[in-house]
């Protein structure tokens, strides 16, 4: 079944499977590309500058395109299908780090803002929990590791050497203040 590599925007989660990819050899599908590219959308957000994924037709060409062992890179959690999935692994940035990389990415400040405030709660994890359950989520924080280090990581998981319980990393404390902004 198929991996999913999934976290907030801008954590890492495109870099990291593409060098999934091509150290396993598993196709990597990066939903916003095939959403673009199908035109699986039901409009674009001006405010945001994004599209907004018509989840029901995603789920339904996933259940179809998934056959085995891709690597399915997104955010939009709620647009998968839960039985061709069979293991998470969420990506957790550090929320000041994750606000300089998407300052660098030029998203628009309302964007950032709530991605941000996505990553402090951790909407991610609990949307892949809720999904599929905490046995098939691993979450794990990638502040300070290179692409490669992430990799020997989540090589690791895959390979059921490691295993990083969901409901760990906890940005709440720390950054409380910036949710107050
Ligand atoms: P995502 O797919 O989650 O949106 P990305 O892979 O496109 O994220 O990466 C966002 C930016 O961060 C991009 O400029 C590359 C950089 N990046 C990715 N992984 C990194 C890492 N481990 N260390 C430093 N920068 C990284």
């Amino acid at each position: 079944m198929a991996i999913l590599i999934t976290g907030t925007p801008g954590v890492g989660k495109t870099t990291l499977s593409t060098l999934l990819s091509e150290k396993t050899g598993r196709p990597h599908i990066e939903l916003a590309e095939l959403v673009k590219r199908e035109k699986l959308y039901v409009g674009y957000d001006e405010e945001s500058q994004s599209y907004i994924v018509d989840e029901e037709r995603v789920k339904k060409r996933l259940r179809d395109m998934l056959t085995c062992k891709e690597i399915v890179d997104t955010h939009v959690v709620s647009a998968l299908p839960r039985e061709k999935i069979s293991l998470a692994i969420v990506l957790r940035l550090d929320p000041q780090v994750l606000e300089k990389r998407l300052k660098q990415r030029r998203y628009p400040p309302v964007k950032i803002k709530s991605n941000v405030e996505s990553e402090i709660l951790g909407y991610v994890t609990v949307d892949a929990v809720n999904l599929f359950g905490e046995e098939r989520v691993n979450e794990i924080d990638v502040t300070g590791l290179t692409p490669e280090e992430t990799l020997k990581l989540v090589l690791s998981i895959i390979e059921g050497v490691e295993r990083r319980r969901p409901g760990k990393i906890d940005w709440l404390e720390k950054y409380w203040s910036l949710l107050q902004e």
